[in-house]
């Protein structure tokens, strides 16, 4: 495991073929401020080039994943100040991120905090995980995709409940809706979410990125439009050497060693 410390509201590491970027703002249970935003970004961006990396954990504390935008740096900011800058636009770039990325979500997941983990292509929860879109009562609305990711996951009676009264969910509820894969306990969070990443980047890098734009694509096609779109990409994964590999080990009954080629 090898880390980079030139970061100050984010811890980065690796472990083999995965990266863990861990949100470290303690003192505002890792509230989303610019420098945050600008060193994940950066990080999740440095990570996604990697071709040795196949995997990226995006996770925070026990106590909180993150609490949301920074409201402090926020509350005396005008319409013009935010739609100069395009407040939370940034975002646009981690859901372009093309390697796998799992959300590893302990404690407040709350505001831009719930919508970071739901930009991820997976999350898992640990038990004392809390969701929330409580910007209602800060007089907003959701601004980093609340109201569309939060509806496509959980449908539209539950997302607007949330979204209206800022309703918090537990993580068993988080799983019964859809939002969540798997419930974990809050002590083996992190040893789970590595097992997952390292099972995802054992897999053929292009075919995994293959895999999570094809998944991608049901949110903005039809059926029709998307059964062709994945049948087309399931033909291009003849073009690789791993689906050879794969297919070959396979009848030779042996594991497949993927050379991410
Ligand atoms: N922003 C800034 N600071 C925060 C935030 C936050 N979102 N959340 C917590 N903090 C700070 C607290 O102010 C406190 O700092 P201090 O010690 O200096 O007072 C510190 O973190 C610890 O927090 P608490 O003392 O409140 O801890 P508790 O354990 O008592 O409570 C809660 C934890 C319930 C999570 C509570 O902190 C809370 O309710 N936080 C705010 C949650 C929230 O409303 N999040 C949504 C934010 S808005 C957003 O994400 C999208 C906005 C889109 C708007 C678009 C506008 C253009």
């Amino acid at each position: 495991s090898t880390e980079n410390s030139s970061y100050e509201t984010i811890l980065t590491s690796t472990n083999g073929r995965v990266a863990t970027i861990t949100l470290s703002r303690p003192k505002a249970l890792n509230a989303l401020n610019l420098q945050l935003t600008a060193e994940l970004l950066e990080a999740v961006e440095a990570f996604d080039a990697d071709p040795e990396i196949g995997a990226i954990v995006i996770t925070g504390s026990e106590k909180a994943f993150a609490a949301g935008a920074d409201i402090k740096e926020m509350a005396t900011h005008s319409f013009a100040d935010v739609y100069a800058a395009d407040l939370f636009g940034a975002w646009d770039r981690l859901a372009a991120v093309r390697t796998p990325v799992i959300s590893a979500v302990a404690g407040h997941a709350l505001g831009g905090g719930c919508e970071l983990a739901m930009i991820a292509d997976i999350i898992i929860a640990a038990d004392n995980a809390k969701f929330g879109q409580p910007e209602i009562k800060l007089g907003v609305i959701p601004g980093m995709g609340g109201s569309q990711r939060l509806t496509r996951a959980i449908g539209k009676s539950k997302a607007m409940e949330m979204v209206l009264t800022g309703r918090v969910m537990g993580a068993d509820e988080a799983e019964r809706s859809g939002l969540v894969a798997r419930v974990v306990p809050v002590a083996s969070l992190q040893s789970e979410a590595a097992e997952l990443a390292a099972t995802i980047a054992g897999m053929s890098k292009p075919i995994a990125m293959i895999a999570k734009e094809s998944v991608n694509r049901s949110y903005e096609s039809s059926l029709s439009e998307g059964l062709l779109y994945e049948r087309r990409m399931n033909h291009a994964c003849f073009a690789t050497e791993d689906q050879k590999e794969g297919m070959a080990a396979f009848v030779e009954k042996r594991q497949a060693t993927f050379t991410h080629r």
